[in-house]
């Protein structure tokens, strides 16, 4: 039984007796610019749920809802029209927006509940957080634009969340779960921003951003639905919710994920034409092992950030010369840009700089000040720009069409959506992003477009793949890491295995989820045998590709095996359970599908702990068992009252529990 909900009083009521879920008297409410002032409508709603027509205010604003249920979610649809004479310039509206008197409450005292917080795009830190915790932001904001929303900063206050498209809370305890999400966020960028008291949330706001687009009298606003849902299975109830919401959205679903072979954490920027011509001719001696489908050469070909088809010299012979080669060897080629970046250097940051995102001042927006580039500052460009999109669309078509490439992994893309003045200004931000990626799309409809670095709901249905974490590194974490970036958000491996298993739900229902590179190096890595296992465990388990990311020519006995392991570990399916609101780091995660049943079971602190797991939670068809093999050692681990002891579990590392399928 799902969430009951009624129009009373004027006002919103959802409640869920058997979960103790009440989201009791909200309203609708929007801000809105009319001549000038600054105004808001939130009206009291007539008393019916199949067609809630509210009184239009003095500006001739209207908000209709409809209530319906949806497999197990309630969903408000809403739409608002402007009925006055004079257009009005929309801001924030929120279907749901709870009044001083009102009153969302999940089973019990707030400091039992666990609130899952979404980030903003692919490399922001995502994780679950006690209702009293602080939500981090890196320490400088030239750090903080590329991992956050610079619109939407965390407010750093304790028990202040604003979680992106959708949100999950649970009352820890009893397990009792309410979802809220949108099933739309092609074009707009809603988020549900929450705050608490010690009983219940004092603030509770299902809201979209429309950054001040016009309403013309006789137009109407469409807002996302906003899905509401209940449950004691919190992953559960994320995957029902992405696969809802994948579908609003036209999800592009790849039949088979792609394996391959990436440039980047071995080489970084300082890879060049022999360094590719090497790994293929080595990635020959994997074949029997490992199907890889391309090899894609990444960040450091290019003559400059943003001038993608000039090649600089340590490609002497061009990149369509590389493309063909990966081909006579048998791959699918790939290759990295950032489409929306253009350093201040390049040439066309210099030759069209009204191509760029432009601050009030009219100076070029900052996008990103990168360390491998030499620190200088990179802008936004302008998706919205017609000459934009034309550039876009022929670059595209060269690297593609006429040089070959047949993968591309679309990088540093939140620059797209930058806040910032636009050519076009009847476009929010997201709308912007989503343009950019329509042209690309457009020139490259069969290409395999892996989104990176990217706000999420512009990308879905046109990306096959996205990153859904930071990069991994050759070190599990470090002290810029943990210090700068709150160890949380951007690069380490640690927060890319957390965002693999905090973001695995979207696999398969948004896109095929990128956990970024696997690096199964013995060598030239501060990566522990542990914390390798760790990150493999992770990629094989989730589902996403796997893509390799080593010098091959140094493959010796102990990578093969590495990677023969991950191998026999991975999966296509989603992940069928992970603890996501034990809060910091998931530590639990169920794999089970019709060849595999794998619990496996992290510790991902700094210090040894001692663990066990009860397996007849997760696998209770594993009842008759009395003992169990580790994946990783091969140690047959006895069951005792369907209990399994794991012992001293050393920092940072992972047990894989493999019992018969179901
Ligand atoms: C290439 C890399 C790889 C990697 C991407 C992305 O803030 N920064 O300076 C920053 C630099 C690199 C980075 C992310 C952020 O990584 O995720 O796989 O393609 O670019 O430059």
């Amino acid at each position: 039984m799902g969430l009951q909900y009624e129009v009373r009083d004027g006002r919103f009521h959802f409640r869920c007796e058997e979960h103790g879920i009440f989201l009791q008297d909200l309203r609708p409410a929007a801000r809105y610019l009319a001549g000038g002032r600054s105004e808001s409508y939130r009206p009291a709603l007539p008393g019916t749920t199949d067609k809630i027509l509210c009184e239009p205010n003095g500006d001739g604003l209207q908000f209709e809802f409809s209530l319906a249920q949806q497999r197990d979610f309630a969903v408000i649809h809403g739409k608002l029209r402007n009925l006055g004479t004079a257009s009005v310039r929309m801001y924030e509206v929120a279907p749901l927006w709870l009044p001083d008197f009102g009153r969302v409450a999940v089973r019990g005292p707030t400091r039992e509940w666990m609130i899952y917080r979404n980030g903003y795009q692919s490399w922001t830190g995502t994780r679950s957080f006690a209702a009293t915790d602080i939500d981090p932001a890196p320490c400088f904001s030239f750090v903080q634009i590329s991992v956050l929303d610079p619109q939407h900063l965390p407010r750093q206050r304790p028990g202040e969340f604003r979680s992106e498209i959708f949100t999950a809370i649970q009352h820890r305890p009893t397990g009792c779960t309410l979802l809220a999400g949108f099933l739309d966020a092609r074009t707009v960028f809603p988020a549900i921003e929450i705050a608490v008291n010690a009983n219940h949330c004092t603030q509770w706001r299902a809201a979209v951003d429309y950054e001040g687009v016009r309403l013309e009298p006789g137009a109407e606003l469409i807002l996302p639905p906003l899905a509401l849902g209940c449950g004691s299975d919190p992953f559960a109830l994320l995957c029902a919710y992405a696969e809802l919401s994948g579908q609003t959205m036209e999800a592009r679903l790849a039949a088979e994920k792609p394996h391959g072979w990436c440039s980047w954490y071995y080489y970084f920027t300082n890879v060049d034409e022999g360094a590719v011509l090497e790994n293929l001719e080595h990635a020959q001696q994997l074949r029997g092992l490992l199907r890889l489908d391309y090899v894609q050469i990444d960040d450091g070909y290019q003559a400059d950030v943003g001038d993608w088809l000039d090649t600089n010299s340590k490609f002497p012979h061009g990149m369509q010369y590389l493309a063909e080669r990966i081909h006579r060897a048998g791959y699918g080629a790939g290759i990295w840009l950032a489409p929306f970046l253009a350093r201040s250097t390049s040439r066309l940051a210099r030759e069209h700089p009204e191509w760029l995102v432009k601050d009030e001042e009219g100076r070029p927006v900052l996008a990103l000040r990168n360390p491998l580039w030499g620190w200088r500052a990179c802008y936004a460009v302008d998706c919205t720009h017609p000459d934009v999109l034309e550039w876009l669309q022929r670059t595209i078509a060269t690297l593609t069409q006429k040089w070959g490439f047949d993968l591309l992994k679309l990088d540093f893309l939140y620059a797209g959506a930058l806040p910032g003045h636009r050519y076009r200004k009847d476009v929010t931000r997201a709308a912007a992003l989503r343009i950019g990626l329509e042209a690309i799309r457009r020139a490259a409809p069969d290409t395999f477009l892996i989104g990176c670095g990217c706000p999420f709901g512009p990308a879905v249905g046109l990306v096959d793949s996205m990153r859904i974490g930071p990069d991994v590194a050759p070190y599990w974490s470090d002290t810029i890491s943990r210090v700068i970036l709150r160890d949380l958000h951007g690069v380490a491996t640690k927060h890319a295995v957390r965002n693999i298993l905090s973001r695995a739900f979207l696999h398969r229902r948004w896109w095929i989820n990128d956990p970024d590179c696997l690096m199964v190096r013995t060598q030239s890595t501060r990566l522990s045998e542990e914390e390798f296992r760790t990150l493999a465990t992770a990629i094989a388990l989730t589902g996403g590709s796997v893509v390799l990311s080593d010098r091959l020519a140094l493959f010796a006995q102990p990578e093969v095996e590495r990677l023969r392991q991950t191998l026999e570990l991975a999966t296509d399916s989603s992940a069928t359970f992970v603890d996501v609101m034990c809060g910091d780091f998931p530590d639990i995660l169920v794999q089970s599908s019709a060849e595999q049943f794998s619990i496996a079971i992290f510790n991902p602190m700094d210090t040894a702990a001692t663990k066990h797991v009860d397996l007849l939670r997760y696998a209770p068809h594993a009842r008759s068992l009395t003992h169990v093999p580790e994946f990783w050692t091969g140690a047959i681990l006895p069951v005792r009252n369907g209990v399994v002891e794991l012992g001293l579990m050393p920092p940072h590392s992972v047990r894989v529990l493999t019992v018969p399928p179901v």
